[in-house]
């Protein structure tokens, strides 16, 4: 048995991220897509155990009862939040369950600290899913919520109209206010991306003056790309729950990314929502993210090397200078440190001679490096798999201009201007990256 502690006795702060990755996340086409197909049991403690450190204090998992691998999993991930309570403090399992008897046994014999239902109130769910009327749903969701609740009064019970955002306002009233009183959260998924922020606004609003005891949990779907605003609408409109995943991954297109969450939060000076949110933790916990699912942080997600990485000519000399010129938040913050800039054929003659110089450590002037560029704008159509930019800018250096690298004393290497690495080096970090590029680290 680990620690003990009455879930419903924690009090919420102003923003409390309800992590799905490990249920939404693995619903995921991109598994497919990549041919993972699943998340293994140490996959799924490790982005647990990331998920903790980093500040969020509820998980959501699949109910134990889907297969014996959820149900040994989910005991495993117990253990593994156990582990931190003494580092980190208590963290929440909540189990997604259908409005189902068996459901919700197995998610309490799991030992689960809180129980997500859903049930489709939509007409869509209505005809095609369970086919029941609206009050027989709020029956059936009462009768089982009032029994739970009889019975583990310390559960977190958090109801959800699936497909929320496609039921009519009355039609949602109808089921919420015979269950209002059984339960901590209401959920408002917008379970096929048709939400607006303007649509997000209103359903807030009102859900808040009828409701004004339970708390507010969005889950937003990205098939418009609407996800994120909708995410920060419903935020600043004042729902104090909200759940994402990392890197936004989930069903079809998926649903809001974290990081991407918590970095608008932040540009927005939304400071009071980021409390306890480890936030330089941000970029490596998307870069572990990534990994797991064998490919690259994504160049949609914001918090991601990609948005300081620079390729046009005039862009990179001018980043050179002052990275400012090219990126206007503050990704540090968020632990993306550094700036990269990719050597290929956009690229001008600044930057390749700061990368013969400073990289290579090949004793070079200007002249020498725009005729050196000039070759190497001739031959980028060689480019390929077996030789990167890196690798045809040295052919050239080395083998058309004679230049010889030196070595430099270990003394002196931490006074070049900026110091710089090859990006491989940043597969020591876990990023798969281009590996062609140059990766300047500030400070
Ligand atoms: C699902 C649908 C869901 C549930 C969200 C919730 C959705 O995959 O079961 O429990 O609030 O988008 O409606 O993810
Ligand atoms: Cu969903």
């Amino acid at each position: 048995m680990g620690p003990s502690f009455s879930p419903r006795t924690y009090q919420p702060r102003a923003l409390e991220i309800i992590d799905t990755t490990l249920r939404e996340g693995q619903q995921s086409s991109l598994l497919h897509d990549h041919f993972k197909y699943y998340f293994t049991t140490p996959d799924k403690l490790d982005i647990a155990r990331a998920l903790i450190l980093f500040g969020v204090k509820y998980l959501e998992l699949f109910a134990p009862n889907v297969s014996a691998q959820e149900a040994s999993d989910f005991a495993a991930i117990r253990q593994v939040r156990d582990e931190l309570v003494y580092q980190r403090g208590y963290a929440f399992l909540l189990a997604h369950v259908r409005c189902h008897p068996a459901d919700v046994e197995a998610a309490i014999a799991a030992g689960a600290d809180g129980l997500n239902m859903y049930i489709g109130t939509s007409d869509v769910s209505v005809r095609h899913k369970h086919g029941f009327g609206l009050d027989e749903i709020a029956r059936r969701a009462r009768d089982l919520l009032e029994d739970v609740r009889r019975n583990h009064p310390g559960l977190l019970l958090r109801f959800s109209g699936e497909d929320a955002f496609r039921t009519r306002e009355d039609d949602l009233f109808r089921v919420y206010d015979v269950v209002a009183h059984t339960v901590d959260r209401f959920g408002t998924p917008d379970t096929v991306g048709v939400a607006t922020p303007a649509s997000v606004m209103q359903r807030v609003r009102i859900l808040r003056e009828r409701y004004p005891q339970v708390a507010l949990e969005g889950h937003f779907h990205d098939d418009r790309g609407f996800a994120l605003v909708n995410s920060l609408e419903a935020v600043k409109s004042g729902m104090g729950f909200l759940q994402t995943t990392l890197l936004g991954i989930g069903e079809r297109s998926g649903i809001t990314s974290m990081t991407a969450l918590l970095f608008n939060l932040f540009i927005d000076k939304e400071y009071d929502r980021l409390e306890g949110y480890t936030l330089r933790g941000a970029y490596p916990i998307n870069v572990m993210m990534a990994d797991k699912l064998r490919k690259l942080v994504p160049s949609k997600e914001p918090v991601s090397l990609t948005n300081r990485t620079h390729a046009a000519g005039v862009h990179s000399k001018a980043v050179l200078n002052d990275s400012s010129t090219y990126e206007a938040h503050p990704l540090d913050q968020f632990g993306v440190t550094d700036t990269e800039i990719l050597l290929g054929p956009l690229s001008g003659w600044n930057i390749m001679h700061y990368f013969l110089r400073e990289i290579c450590s090949y004793s070079i002037d200007e002249t020498t490096a725009k005729a050196i560029a000039a070759r190497f704008k001739q031959r980028t159509a060689e480019l390929n798999h077996e030789l990167s930019p890196t690798g045809l800018l040295i052919e050239i250096a080395e083998g058309e201009f004679g230049l010889k690298s030196q070595e430099v004393p270990e003394q002196f290497r931490g006074q070049v201007r900026q110091n710089m690495t090859d990006s491989n080096s940043l597969q020591e970090v876990g990023e798969l990256r281009h590996a062609t590029g140059v990766i300047l680290r500030s400070a």
